[in-house]
């Protein structure tokens, strides 16, 4: 999708040369998962770690990205394919800004996270499944929506009366309910960084 009569301009600074100053590759961990499932203490937990390690970070998450960019959007299937499309864009800004982005969003169709993750040369479009069964997002229910959604004042919600459609082939899957967060912050480290930083 583009407006007509644009040429896009390029930067005499690429990517890989940005990569070089951070002294880290750029990537896009994209997060998924069900309301409450612990996508965003994941994602700022993941970043504290990295900024530690000395990498530069940005997290883009469903809730704060509604404030503002998203805000005009709902909950129906239309909104929320376009509500992946514009994060997924601006996950693609920050990842060619050299950084590695964190996105935490319920993105639950497979058919948009895939479409972000053609963004993005293969390699660089890691998907994490935070993986954390209904009853027990329901039982957590940090923000009270499921008791909302249960009574009939939240439409759509995901999981209840609208689809969530789990990853199959993710890159890497982390059981919120098994792991804590440090645990699980360092699993993903592990994979990010196989070797060390
Ligand atoms: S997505 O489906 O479009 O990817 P997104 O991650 O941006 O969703 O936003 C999800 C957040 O919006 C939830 O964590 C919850 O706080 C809030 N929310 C409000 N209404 C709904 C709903 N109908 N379904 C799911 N989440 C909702």
């Amino acid at each position: 999708m583009r407006s007509e009569n644009t040429t896009p301009h390029t930067s005499s600074i690429t990517r890989a040369e940005r990569e070089k100053l951070n002294q880290h590759k750029a990537a896009i961990i994209w997060i998924t998962g069900l309301s409450g499932s612990g996508k965003s203490t994941l994602a700022y937990a993941l970043e504290q770690r990295l900024y530690q390690m000395g990498c530069r970070t940005f997290v883009l998450d469903g809730d704060n990205m509604r404030q503002g960019l998203c805000g005009d959007l709902g909950f129906s299937e239309e909104d929320r394919k376009e509500n992946i499309r514009r994060v997924g864009e601006t996950a693609k800004l920050f990842y060619e800004a050299g950084l590695i982005v964190i996105a935490a969003f319920i993105s639950p169709k497979k058919e948009e996270r895939d479409r972000v993750r053609a963004l993005v040369p293969a390699g660089d479009f890691i998907e994490v499944y935070c993986e954390c069964p209904l009853e027990i997002c329901e039982q957590r229910d940090p923000k009270g929506l499921y008791k909302k959604a249960r009574l009939g004042k939240i439409k759509n919600f995901t999981g209840l009366s609208a689809p969530y459609e789990a990853p199959v082939l993710m890159e890497i899957s982390i059981n919120s309910v098994e792991l804590n967060v440090s645990a699980s912050v360092e699993n993903l480290i592990e994979f990010l960084f196989p070797f060390g930083r």
